[in-house]
């Protein structure tokens, strides 16, 4: 069994709430049952956390170290300009999966740089609330724990 973080960032409390006609009608609670779901049927134990304070989000990157074998990260905004979070990646050497809901690169220029994208495993994007279990899968195999 291992075990996985699921990290989500500023604004994600709002999902299914506000904005539908991008994000979806699913809720973060929804999300964060159906990824405690899935890591179920696989044999692993997944623990959700959002925060929407940057320093917030950089400190469970560094506290997964030692407890979590991989974190899945919706970092939000902070995507495009946090090169703290870049630094907690690259400086903890977790294994990250980068997720977002939409499709950042058919958006606003500005979504479409992301800080972390050089220090993640990888990227999904695009297909909502079920991308979350795409990269879970990925997360999965990543660390060669697919049942
Ligand atoms: O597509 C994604 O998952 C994003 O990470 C979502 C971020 C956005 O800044 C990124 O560019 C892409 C925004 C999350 C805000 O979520 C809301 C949900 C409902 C209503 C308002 C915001």
């Amino acid at each position: 069994m291992s075990a996985i973080l699921v990290l989500n960032g500023p604004n994600l409390n709002l999902l299914g709430l506000r904005q539908p006609e991008i994000y979806g009608h699913t809720t973060l609670a929804d999300v964060e049952a159906m990824c405690v779901a899935h890591g179920e049927a696989h044999g692993h134990h997944v623990t959700c956390r959002q925060s929407n304070h940057e320093g917030a989000l950089v400190d469970a990157i560094h506290a997964a170290r030692g407890t979590f074998e991989g974190v899945l990260l919706n970092a939000g905004a902070y995507t495009h300009t946090s090169i703290a979070l870049h630094d907690a990646i690259a400086g903890t050497q977790m294994p990250v999966v980068e997720l977002h809901l939409s499709n950042i690169h058919a958006r606003e220029p500005f979504r479409h740089k992301s800080m972390i994208a050089p220090v993640v495993i990888g990227m999904i994007c695009g297909f909502g609330a079920p991308g979350y279990t795409l990269a879970l899968d990925a997360l999965f195999g990543h660390l060669g724990v697919t049942t």
